[in-house]
């Protein structure tokens, strides 16, 4: 199983150039609207404090990262809802992602104008968002009318979901995405069948120009926009990052530095989008390798061995486990045991973030 992130927002906006310097995956980046007709899909080693730490500790001589993916999906013009430009092939490529990552315009360009022929991030984030509320109105209003159906036949439980149903539909008509409406778990389950787009979490980019970046007026109003939300906002120099990726790493820091930058837009956005996911992360040591893993908040002790291979689900027995911070200070495997910090653990413990596993299991 693997988490993706689905980059969208109005053509222009410089999706597919923050998508190629995500990946280095050599995407088309095309002054025309809809150049980018298929989904492209790049899978992004996420950076991890935590696993370079391990790797001067253990120094070993693999040092293997998790990873995300990012799709570069077409542009979504108003109408998309309706099918207009590529909307429904749109609307359909961000049904199945885990996260939306919405890349705003606010770079003015004279070779690559803005397709609505002037600035504006917060009109942009009204279109996009309107298309967003619109394609899922539509998708409510399906289910209930199947839902509706069944209540008249005498489904009970049907009552319950189309009350779901209805509470969300009111929501949306207000503006309100289904993520913002606080539902509770067994509300959340009534809309398992429903692939709402507005109930996945979603952080903006700010594509910046280097005058914006410096405190220009379009900057700040998206800053105040997700901030209203509470949504993470990330900044990135589009153009100037993707060109960025050519550099040797230490180059690229040196460059970042002059401009007042600790570290890339790029690097902060794949961090964002991993925790905004809230997924945890575990770490393995076996033989020559560290590695690190992901799974879902909750995954217990087999179901993460079988992430490494399905025979250790299979065949688990137990695990000796330790954290990232305990590792940290007492320096080795060893020594942690020995300070009384390793425990072992079965089948029903839920796997931590941070944790060191070492999992026991038969052939
Ligand atoms: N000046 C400037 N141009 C950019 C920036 N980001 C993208 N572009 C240009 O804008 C055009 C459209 O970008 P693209 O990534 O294809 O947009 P998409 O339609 O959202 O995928 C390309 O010619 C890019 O080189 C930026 O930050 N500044
Ligand atoms: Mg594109």
């Amino acid at each position: 199983m693997s988490w993706k992130c689905g980059i969208i927002g109005l053509p222009n906006a410089g999706k597919s150039t923050i998508f190629n310097a995500l990946t280095a995956a050599g995407a088309e980046t095309a002054i025309y609207p809809f150049s980018t007709i298929n989904p492209n899909l790049g899978v992004v080693p996420v950076p991890d404090a935590r696993l370079q730490t391990l790797g001067s500790l253990l120094k070993p001589e693999k040092l293997t990262p998790t990873t995300i993916e990012f799709v570069d999906v077409a542009g979504l013009i108003a109408g998309a809802s309706k099918g207009e430009g590529l909307g429904n092939q749109f609307l359909g490529h961000i049904r199945d992602v885990d996260l939306l990552v919405h890349v705003v315009r606010c770079f003015a360009s004279a070779q690559c104008p803005h397709p609505l022929g002037s600035l504006n991030p917060v009109r942009d984030v009204g279109i996009v968002d309107t298309e967003l509320l619109l394609a899922d109105l539509e998708i409510l209003g399906r289910q209930k009318v199947k839902l509706e159906k069944k209540v008249r036949m005498g489904e009970k439980a049907g009552a319950a979901a189309l009350a779901v149903l209805i509470k969300v539909e009111e929501g949306l008509n207000k503006g309100i995405w289904a993520r913002n409406l606080g539902l509770s778990a067994p509300e959340l389950e009534h809309l398992q069948q429903t692939p709402l787009l507005t109930l996945k979490p979603c952080l903006f980019v700010a594509n910046l120009s280097e005058e914006e970046f410096n405190g220009g007026k379009h900057y700040q109003a998206l800053q105040e926009l997700a901030a209203a939300r509470r949504a993470p906002l990330v900044p990135i120099l589009g153009d100037l990052e993707a060109e960025l990726q050519e550099l040797p790493a230490d180059e690229q820091r040196e460059f970042l530095a002059g401009l007042g930058l600790a570290e890339s837009g790029i690097h902060r956005l794949i961090q964002e989008s991993y925790r905004l996911l809230g997924l945890v992360t575990f770490y393995t040591i076996v033989g020559p390798e560290v590695r690190a893993w992901t799974v879902p908040a909750g995954t217990s002790l087999p179901q993460a061995a079988g992430r490494i291979h399905s025979d250790m689900e299979k065949g688990f027995i137990r695990a000796e486990v330790m954290n990232f911070a305990d590792l940290q200070i007492h320096g080795s495997q060893a020594k942690v045991k020995e300070a009384g910090r390793l425990h072992v653990e079965g089948r029903d413990y839920h796997v931590q973030d941070g944790e060191i596993l070492l999992i026991r299991f038969s052939r």
